[in-house]
């Protein structure tokens, strides 16, 4: 386990997970916390002994939400400058899956930074909300676009508008998070989900990831076109003879990553 300012990182085997740990704030993401967190999953994207994240927080809350403290004076250009939203779109090109674990608050930023990740477990002690507009303003890391992609127009409106927090078991089924488990289980339940995909032939998990997301920018023709030559690629691999060898010659497939 290794304990950085606002993280700590432990692994297991090919899985490493990652805790935010500011918690007399409830994780709230100051610029210190997101260039740590930023730094970290790209550093841990470049390992190749990394084959898949989890990003948790605590029990109590996942994140509140972007430092308010660290906002409350900013003035518009300030904001501007800091340009901190840059340092957020580097966490969509992670390649590696990241799997969110999620109890307790998942709140503006939070709930934004969550749904940068690629599967979602709750607990169901979790609530999600996006209550930037209870003081003043309204989500700036991508809330708006991917909460609606996410749960469709009505709900992330009322969301959205209303600052309305919703439970594990409605974002459950609005299609916000891929499961919902005891708390006791949150972490280890994302934990597994990992560990199912670090078992699996790297290269493929990450162009299936990317193909996945392409989906979200662009057309379906294009997005069609971009997972065939996906597609066509895994056949340069070595693990797509040796997966397709194993499935004829009755065995299990032993995975090189290349
Ligand atoms: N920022 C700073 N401090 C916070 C935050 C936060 N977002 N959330 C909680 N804290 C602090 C509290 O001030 C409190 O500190 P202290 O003990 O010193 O008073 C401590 O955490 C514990 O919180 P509470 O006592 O309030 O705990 P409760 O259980 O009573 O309430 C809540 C928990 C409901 C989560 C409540 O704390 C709350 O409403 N927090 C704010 C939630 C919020 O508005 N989040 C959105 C922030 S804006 C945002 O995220 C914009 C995102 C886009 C920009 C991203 C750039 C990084």
């Amino acid at each position: 386990m290794t304990k950085l300012k606002n993280l700590i990182l432990s692994r297991e085997g090919f899985v490493a997970t990652v805790q935010l740990h500011r918690p007399k704030v409830l994780n709230a993401l100051n610029l210190e916390l997101m260039v740590e967190l930023v730094e970290t999953l790209e550093a841990l994207d470049n390992d190749p002994e990394v084959r898949a994240i989890v990003l948790t927080g605590s029990e109590r809350a996942f994140a509140a939400g972007a430092d308010i403290t660290e906002m409350a004076d900013a003035t518009a250009i300030d904001m501007l400058m800091r340009d901190q939203f840059t340092r957020w779109d580097r966490i969509r090109k992670i390649k590696t899956p990241i799997v969110a674990a999620v109890s307790g608050f998942a709140l503006g930023g939070g709930c934004e930074l969550m749904m940068h990740c690629d599967i979602i477990i709750a607990s169901e002690t979790a609530r999600f909300g996006q209550p930037e507009i209870l003081i003043g303003v309204m989500p700036g890391a991508g809330g708006t676009q991917r909460l609606t992609r996410a749960v469709g127009k009505g709900l992330a409106m009322e969301m959205v508008l209303t600052g309305r927090q919703i439970t594990a078991d409605e974002a459950l089924k609005a299609g916000l998070v891929n499961k919902v488990v005891p708390v006791e289980f949150y972490l280890e339940e994302a934990q597994r989900m990992a560990k199912d995909i670090s078992e699996r032939p790297p290269v493929a998990v990450r162009l299936a990831k990317e193909a996945v997301l392409k989906s979200f920018d662009t057309t379906i023709e294009m997005g069609l076109e971009f997972e065939r030559k996906n597609f066509y690629l895994l056949f340069a691999t070595e693990d797509m003879r040796e997966g397709m060898s194993a499935f004829v010659e009755k065995r299990k497939a032993e995975w090189k990553g290349k």
